[in-house]
């Protein structure tokens, strides 16, 4: 074998994100926390993060990763987490519908369907499968909502049809969150009659529309660890409707043909 260590391999760079994403400042943490003081943390995008990985695997090389579950990536290719015995990203992690506030007086109908909206991995990982195959993300939303009509109809008891008005949700393009959003869009225009828009922004803009009522809601809120900076600069300013996924997860995250366990083999 190599005698170069998995660092110099990889020449002590973990493959991130988009910078305004929780889990690019956890990964941050776990540098300071765990020592790795000769490592970098590389910003990219989620689509980049994905390309790159794809690469590495087709070659076989080592690469290091800002992962997170739900994604397709895991159903893809053969990965694991490095284990975290500090517990710098967090243990039972939700994603949260944070709404504006005032949206029950002003979306009664939006309000209740989404304080009804909760679903699992597995569902939303069907539609992320879909749109990775190549299927157009609304397409893939539809094609969901329409062979999952019993979930949909429950999200939908008690909720009349609107008239003439218009939603607004922001998100960032997360494989995890662009398959929610277009879930959302979908059934609030073809179930309830709005007319919704889904505003593709970073994370910090994504918080701060619906902190400043600019957005109605948003299906896209790591909660309590990924997204805690924007949590407390903006819970006075917006509605929490409460986790609409359990059991995610964020983490380092390697094929696993790479010979780490832990971040702290990393060192
Ligand atoms: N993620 C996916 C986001 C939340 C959803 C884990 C990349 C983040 O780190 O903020």
């Amino acid at each position: 074998g190599s005698t170069a260590s998995l660092g110099e391999q990889v020449k002590h760079e973990i493959i991130g994100i988009d910078p305004g994403a929780g889990i690019m400042k956890a990964t941050a943490a776990a540098i300071e926390e765990y020592g790795l003081t000769d490592w970098k943390l590389i910003e990219g995008s989620g689509a980049a993060m994905t390309a790159t990985l794809n690469k590495a695997i087709k070659n076989e090389d080592p690469i290091i990763i800002t992962g997170w579950t739900p994604h397709w990536m895991f159903a893809k290719y053969d990965l694991k987490y490095l284990e975290d015995p500090k517990k710098v990203f967090g243990e039972a992690e939700e994603i949260h519908t944070i709404a504006r506030l005032g949206l029950k007086e002003d979306h009664p109908e939006a309000y209740k369907f989404l304080s009804n909206f909760k679903w699992t991995s597995d569902d939303m990982g069907q539609i992320m499968t879909a749109i990775q195959e190549g299927q157009d993300p609304e397409a893939a939303a539809k094609e969901w909502a329409d062979s999952n009509t019993e979930k949909v109809d429950a999200w939908l008891e008690g909720v009349q049809p609107v008239e003439g008005k218009t939603f607004k949700f922001s998100y960032v393009a997360w494989d995890s969150e662009i398959a929610s959003t277009n879930l959302l869009k979908v059934i609030m225009e073809d179930k309830l009659g709005y007319k919704v828009e889904a505003l593709q922004v970073e994370a910090g803009p994504m918080w701060t529309g619906v902190a400043n009522g600019d957005v109605d809601a948003t299906v896209a809120a790591w909660l309590p660890l990924t997204h805690a900076d924007y949590w407390d600069k903006f819970k006075d300013k917006v509605e929490d409707l409460g986790a609409n996924m359990e059991g995610v997860k964020t983490g380092l995250v390697v094929p696993s043909y790479v010979e780490a366990n832990s971040i702290e083999d990393l060192k």
